[in-house]
């Protein structure tokens, strides 16, 4: 059995989650609310299964009980030990592309703008709601704004928004957050409607965070 520890509202628990479903693996969820209690994330309990204090966590009950942190090596190794359907393309140079793509979202936009950096603004820097809405809002903008322009520059190569995967698992929750945020999205057309195709399935529609049995 696979378990996953997340929170509802995790993107980084939410891409897990749409893989998960693309597989159509069955898995069992263990809520770790990152508020409550000063962030379930730090207690003494779930730092001992992963000491970055971040969530998701993946464990596989039938592989030794192996625990694996950080959500693309999560994606990387189902892919590996359930690779169909695969969720990234066969071609080197399209996996490239598909991991770069993915990497942009899940290391340069999103550590960004996590909680753990949010609490620090507001609560060691003082800044106010205001101010930290508009670091949200610049990370978001200068990220997307470069996704929108690689997504223009591969155009039909990348034929992924028939078979959704990898990127597709990156991209859902990041656009859920920046929507959540209140970010003018606008001047990005390829994203929304690749985001679009996406919540017409049930892989997605099943991993949105507010149907999580967690949400509250
Ligand atoms: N790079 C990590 C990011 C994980 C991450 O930042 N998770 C967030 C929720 S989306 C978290 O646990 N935050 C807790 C905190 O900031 O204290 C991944 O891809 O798994």
């Amino acid at each position: 059995m696979l378990k996953l520890y997340g929170y509802w509202r995790s993107s980084a628990a939410y891409r897990v989650r749409i893989a998960l479903n693309l597989k159509g693996l069955a898995y069992r969820q263990v809520p770790v609310h990152l508020l409550k209690d000063g962030g379930q994330q730090h207690g003494a309990e779930y730092r001992a299964l992963n000491p970055q204090e971040l969530v998701p966590l993946l464990v596989d009950e039938v592989n030794g009980g192996a625990r694996i942190s950080q959500s693309l090596a999560i994606l990387e190794y189902l892919d590996e030990v359930f690779p169909v359907p695969t969720l990234l393309p066969a071609d080197p140079v399209e996996r490239a592309q598909v991991r770069s793509l993915a990497l942009h979202i899940a290391c340069e936009i999103h550590p960004l703008n996590n909680l753990r950096v949010l609490q620090y603004l507001t609560g060691e820097l003082g800044i106010g709601d205001e101010a930290k809405s508009a670091w949200y809002r610049h990370w978001v903008a200068q990220g997307l704004a470069a996704l929108e322009q690689g997504l223009e520059t591969l155009g039909d190569k990348l034929s992924l928004t028939n078979r959704p995967g990898y990127l597709e698992a990156c991209l859902v929750p990041q656009v859920y957050n920046a929507r959540r945020f209140a970010c003018d999205l606008a001047a990005y057309p390829r994203i929304l409607e690749m985001v679009a195709r996406c919540e017409t399935l049930p892989a997605f529609q099943q991993a949105a965070p507010e149907v999580q049995p967690d949400a509250r």
